[in-house]
């Protein structure tokens, strides 16, 4: 064992030492160190590891980067960094870190370490060490070796690099298989990375709020400045890394020309400097008006040779203080922005002015292929919003500089639960595409259900669009169906400054699956699935079968209670898109349509009768969307208008699937926190209760959805639901039908988030809503259904005779104001004894401009 302060300086190969204690070693130190002499402070920290096991709790700020229970002993503890690279020494560290102690010593050596050690560098660094290693088998680029070697009387692990990041990515890599306790005693394994582009986008603005973010405020502005202290972006550059990540663009598409001015540089260099060692290159969002806005110019028409002087001059100045800069991401002619539209100019036009500055400096553009008109014409039955990016772009298939990549979201709409793969992947042969996902849950739960969404964008990723023999997206994206020098992934995450990144501590599943997909997309959910939850909550076997069955299983449930069948969310797209608000969808110009009626339901997109859409494909494809007897029930209200009596493959009529598969939805999201509470006591306390919190919560907003969604379709179809669920709730009591003192009935947008219709508001200091009970005596569970609205903290307490049995707080942070599918909630008190006869009374006091709203008191029995 090199002792502590031990330094071995090799300047001729560059080599760096650094000398590790493993943590065994540390603690084994210290107690036969105070040894007898000092008992009592061993038996206190023996004491306080006792205790330290009751109370163990994480806030999940670690994420997959834990590195507890590490089992290195049979691993050396001696790490050697060739080279001079500072991402090389970076991975080093990482490597110490994970091993289980700060270095002790570092220096330089002068031969290869005579015993065992790790080696990382790249291989034009390693190979003169180890000349015996086959060229063949090194890695391009990002990718990685891990290699064990034995020579003379030691054996080395290799981490070589196909460059620096490589040697990231390969460290990485073996800390999280020794985290997940792998045998890495024997290594032999070459990876590369599926595509060159695996960025991640963040829409943060400049003044330090997040467009479509739910775990808090910008972790990289405040203000209308970078932050000073960026601790927390050199934190987020690590877990970055530690997935593949090689790009950030740390601003909103909507994008503010400011980031671009001259003052501003500066401010991005430092970004730049805290992502460098961890190999994530800057890259930032504009506007096409910059030049204008920024620039001072009478135009920003692409074409305007002062236009292309501008940009061009802004990008010498950034690659004057950021060399590495990876480039812009463009969102034009969309929702509002500038686009050159507004000259009469292309997609081309805009992105080549832009790209042709990029390009001496190595710099790339992806142009957002999110174009389209939000004031569509709803009466034509020919408009279809899902045509734009296809219809926009494929005609300039080939017009692009190379050094462009047309960023396409994964699906036509916009990151809907279920869409089919856009068409546009299949339609630019001679462009370069990246596919765009969302971590951030925008139309998916929003962090406060759980989605785990790999499985979703596999789907797409594994769709073949049959346009070049076998074809998947994923080959499309990695450039290798075409040859296209570029491609690859992008996808809006919106960390914020919430201490475990994303809000609900399930949520990161999906920043660590994109990384992996957008690495080797060919990794199954599972994996995936398995591997996150080994090294977030430790390699427990219940705990790894439960959590990745609950990841597995939620997409699809919450795709059944929020919008089956490829309808689409059916969520409010005028506001917060989060709760219920079915009918927002429909009638305006956003073109989110599902076309409802009193006959039927679904948008007609064949070639036949409807909007041409399905002919954006290959005829291969056309074939298993055109037919309705062909069409895969999960997209069939995407692709067709059908009747309610329409007979699925299940044998089920359309509606009837709708009513059943928003109630088996509803239980199964209950089924979520019941999985979740038997891990009581094998996870820690902290991240144990914040997630329970989250599943309950989740449980009781699927009941909103559920009956929102099954009353709508119920009204509009006029056919019942064959079991006689739909509008019959024996268990439960309006609010509106209670006794009330204070409380007025009051009228609840739209209609279907509530209960009967209707809710019960208080307009003074405390009002109540009282009811006898009347049903057999015993245990039940009391749900009250309250709104939670943002404007106050109301506070309500339930008696039963007169006798206190609980009281709680509307504290919640809903995104809504008013009485709606955003703010509906259940608290629920559970096993309360009820004797008929009894009186429950809810005392409501609300507080600055909410209303201590009521929407009705639901009565679970107990008793099996
Ligand atoms: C940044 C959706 C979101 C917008 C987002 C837009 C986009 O429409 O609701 O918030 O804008 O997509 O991707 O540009």
């Amino acid at each position: 064992m090199t002792t502590v302060g031990t330094s071995i300086r090799h300047s001729a190969f560059g080599t760096q030492v650094r000398n590790v204690f493993t943590r065994a070693q540390t603690a084994k130190r210290l107690l036969t160190a105070k040894g007898a002499k000092h008992a009592k402070t061993a038996l206190a920290l023996m004491l306080a590891l006792l205790i330290s096991q009751f109370c163990w709790s994480e806030t999940g700020a670690e994420a997959w980067l834990r590195y507890h229970d590490l089992k290195t002993s049979s691993l050396p503890n001696l790490v050697a960094a060739v080279g001079k690279s500072a991402v090389v020494r970076n991975a080093a560290d990482e490597l110490v870190h994970a091993l289980g102690n700060k270095p002790n010593a570092q220096g330089h050596a002068r031969q290869l370490p005579s015993r065992d050690a790790f080696v990382l560098g790249v291989w034009k660094d390693i190979h003169p060490l180890f000349p015996e290693l086959n060229r063949s088998l090194v890695p391009h680029g990002d990718g990685f070796w891990l290699k064990t070697v034995r020579h003379s009387s030691a054996k080395y692990w290799l981490i070589i690099g196909g460059n620096e990041r490589g040697v990231l990515y390969g460290t990485f890599s073996l800390v999280e298989r020794i985290a997940q306790q792998k045998d890495v005693s024997t290594l032999d394994d070459s990876q590369t990375p599926s595509a060159l582009i695996r960025w991640v986008s963040e829409w943060d603005n400049v003044d330090g709020s997040i467009e479509r973010g739910y775990a808090g405020r910008s972790i990289f502005f405040d203000n209308g400045a970078v932050w000073s202290d960026l601790t927390r972006v050199g934190k987020y550059a690590r877990l970055l890394a530690s997935i593949g990540v090689n790009g950030c663009s740390i601003n909103n598409v909507n994008a503010s020309p400011r980031i671009v001015a001259p003052e501003f540089i500066p401010q991005l260099a430092r970004v730049a400097d805290i992502f460098r060692p961890w190999g994530v290159k800057l890259a930032v969002s504009v506007d096409m008006s910059s030049p204008m806005v920024v620039g001072g110019l009478k135009t920003f028409d692409p074409i305007d040779p002062q236009v292309a002087a501008w940009w061009q001059h802004t990008a010498d100045e950034i690659y004057k203080q950021i060399p590495d800069f990876g480039g812009f991401v463009v969102k034009a002619d969309s929702e509002g922005r500038s686009g050159p539209s507004q000259y009469g100019r292309t997609a081309s036009d805009a992105a080549n002015v832009i790209a042709r500055a990029l390009k001496p400096h190595g710099g790339i553009l992806l142009y957002r292929a999110f174009v389209y008109n939000h004031h569509l014409d709803w009466r034509d039955p020919k408009a279809d919003r899902a045509r734009a990016a296809y219809d926009y772009f494929h005609p300039l298939d080939g017009k692009f500089e190379d050094n462009v990549v047309i960023q396409i979201k994964y699906g036509p709409i916009d990151f809907q639960v279920r869409e089919p793969a856009s068409p546009l992947f299949g339609a630019m042969p001679h462009t370069s595409e990246a596919i765009e996902l969302q971590v951030t849950q925008e139309y998916t739960g929003q962090q406060r259900h759980l989605v785990f969404l790999v499985p979703m964008w596999k789907q797409t990723l594994d769709f073949d669009m049959h346009v070049n023999g076998v074809s998947p997206v994923k080959q499309i994206i990695e450039g290798r169906t075409w040859h296209r020098p570029l491609g690859g992934f992008n996808t809006v995450v919106n960390v914020g400054m919430d201490e475990n990144w994303l809000e609900h501590p399930l949520a990161m599943a999906n920043l660590y699956g994109y990384g992996r997909l957008a690495w080797n997309p060919n990794l199954t959910s599972q994996a995936i699935a398995e591997e996150w939850t080994r090294l977030t909550f430790g390699n427990g076997t219940q705990v790894v079968s439960t959590v990745s069955q609950m990841l597995l299983s939620s997409w699809h449930i919450y795709e059944s209670y929020t919008g089956p069948l490829g309808i689409g969310t059916l969520t409010d797209i005028l506001g917060p898109h989060y709760g219920p608000g079915i009918e927002s969808a429909e009638r305006n110009g956003w073109g989110q349509w599902f076309r409802a009626d009193s006959q039927g339901v679904g948008m007609d997109r064949t070639i036949a009768t409807g909007t041409g859409y399905i002919s954006q494909y290959s005829p291969a494809v056309e074939k298993i969307y055109e037919p309705l007897t062909n069409c895969p029930d999960d997209l069939l209200l995407f692709m067709h208008h059908v009747p309610y009596t329409h007979v699925l493959y299940s044998g089920k009529t359309a509606v009837q699937y709708f009513y059943d598969s928003h109630y088996d939805g509803a239980a199964q999201a209950a089924g979520l926190v019941a999985q979740w509470k038997t891990l009581k006591g094998q996870i820690d306390d902290e991240r144990y209760s914040e997630t329970l919190k989250r599943l309950e919560y989740q449980a009781g907003h699927a009941i909103v959805w559920r009956d929102a969604v099954v009353k709508w379709f119920n009204r509009i179809s006029g056919i019942p639901d064959a079991q006689g669920r739909v509008g019959h709730n024996p268990n439960r009591i309006e609010a509106e039908d209670m006794q009330l003192s204070g409380y007025a009935p009051a009228e609840v947008t739209p209609w279907e988030t509530a209960s009967g219709g209707k809710a019960v508001a208080c307009g003074q200091s405390s009002c109540s809503a009282s009811f006898n009970f009347t049903r057999d005596s015993g245990s039940y569970d009391v749900a009250v259904q309250y709104f939670d609205q943002n404007n106050g903290v109301s506070q309500y307490q339930l008696f039963v005779n007169d006798r206190s049995v609980a009281t709680w707080a509307a504290d919640d942070h809903l995104p809504s104001d008013k009485m709606n599918g955003h703010t509906s909630t259940r608290h629920v008190i559970a096993g309360v004894q009820l004797r008929s006869g009894d009186v429950l009374k809810i005392v409501g006091r609300p507080d600055s401009g909410e209303p201590a709203p009521l929407d009705y008191v639901e009565l679970i029995s107990q008793a099996r």
